[in-house]
């Protein structure tokens, strides 16, 4: 691919903050400190959780770079940034929340496969870019199209990094043409994160932001969009990010008995306390985050501090100091929710919550109803110890 290229070693990373917590070095997967994560309704771009799979591309020059649109199209299209950059810009605040997010908690009830993380593999950033159904329209395919005539009905994103699990080839993943050239999905070709140009830990020169649908398929370094027949069959699609039950083992699995993972279920974590929180006796302030996947919006998060027996409802905001109403039209409707709340300790107890989307879906009580080999998909209640005793804080 002229302009881009993936590097085979970790030689040329780029520089990250020092205050991200990091847990694997190569491939480099790290994510924010918890009170770091809810200190802003938009994420920061340097505390922003970082999810790779293999080096990080370099761009040579930018000039000579391009997406090839291929596949089951009549005219076969290189698109130049040129071109991209021409199409209506769009922002567009959306959460992205890695499939893993909590897994080092599900691997304590039982092992799991996996990279570890806390509760911070989630971001919200405004992403600036071109619609993928724009961009699509470009090469003849017409907005809201279901199939084309020539049998297209996925559209396959590919990138240009070296992955183990691919045996050295790109990661890639697809999403339904139906969603694709939806304008109303809001899928971007995004170039900027936060007002600033993308950069290369993020998916620099162009990456795909899928709204509402687990990290995973928004791929980075995007430099083929394939238009094929059936979903994409890469390692990532197929083999990785599908939700098993607890019956089922790396002794047991087939893998073709289940599908992909797209939308993310409702989901809050806890940031403003650790696991295990020592405190004198007094007022505690209870912050998190909230987000449930497909757009549906945050309906309540209920916070018990006598653990899980009686409940009441933390408020939540998404711009500061503006109370937000679940699914109103004025809400950035792919984007978490942030919720506080503050109640009084006197003794050692468990503090829990539990977030409740607009279709009422609300979040299992146990992590081992949902325990699944991959270790993917922890939205069981967030739960905190807390002891008295004096402050770790
Ligand atoms: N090319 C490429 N795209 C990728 C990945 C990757 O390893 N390579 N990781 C995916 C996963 S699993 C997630 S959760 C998100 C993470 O995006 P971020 O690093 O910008 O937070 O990117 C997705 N896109
Ligand atoms: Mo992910």
């Amino acid at each position: 691919m002229p302009g881009l290229r993936a590097p085979s070693d970790y030689t040329n990373e780029p520089s990250r903050h020092p205050d991200l917590v990091v847990n694997s070095k190569e491939p480099f997967n790290a994510e924010p400190r918890r009170l770091h994560l809810v200190s802003s309704y938009v994420t920061p771009v340097e505390f922003f959780y970082k999810r790779n799979h293999g080096p990080i591309p370099i761009v040579d020059d930018i000039d000579r770079y391009s997406v090839t649109v291929t596949g089951l199209i009549e005219n076969p299209k290189d698109l130049y940034m040129k071109d991209i950059w021409k199409l209506p810009k769009y922002f567009v605040t959306a959460t992205l929340q890695c499939a893993g997010n909590r897994r080092t908690a599900m691997s304590k009830t039982r092992k799991v496969k996996g990279v570890g993380w806390d509760v911070a593999a989630i971001g919200n950033a405004v992403w600036g870019g071109a619609k993928l159904a724009d961009v699509l329209e470009l090469i003849g395919i017409r907005k809201n199209s279901n199939v084309l005539p020539s049998g297209g009905k996925h559209v396959e994103f590919i990138s240009i990094d070296k992955c183990k699990e691919e045996n050295g080839g790109p990661y890639k993943a697809s999403i339904p043409l139906s969603q694709a050239t939806n304008p109303e999905a809001d899928v971007l070709l995004a170039y900027e994160m936060n007002g600033e140009t993308l950069n290369r830990d993020h998916g620099y020169p162009l990456r795909v932001i899928v709204p509402g649908v687990i990290g995973a398929r928004s791929v980075k370094w995007l430099d083929c969009i394939n238009i094929a027949a059936e979903e994409c069959q890469g390692f990532f699609v197929q083999r990785d990010y599908k939700m098993f039950p607890p019956s089922v083992d790396w002794d047991n699995i087939k893998w073709s008995t289940r599908r992909p993972q797209m939308d993310f279920p409702v989901q809050c974590a806890i940031c403003s306390l650790a696991d295990v929180h020592m405190m004198k006796p007094g007022k505690i302030k209870i912050k998190g985050y909230a987000a449930s996947g497909g757009g549906r919006g945050i309906e309540r998060i209920d916070v018990s501090v006598d653990g899980g027996k009686t409940w009441f409802e933390a408020s939540k905001f998404q711009k500061p100091g503006v109370p937000y109403v679940s699914d109103d039209a004025s809400n950035d409707k792919w984007a978490w929710v942030l919720f506080e709340a503050e109640a009084e300790i006197s003794q050692g107890t468990d503090i829990v919550a539990k977030a409740v989307d607009s279709a009422a879906n609300v979040q299992p009580e146990n992590v081992a109803v949902i325990w699944n080999l991959r270790g993917i998909l922890n939205t069981s209640w967030h739960r905190i110890n807390v002891r008295i005793g004096h402050s770790n804080l």
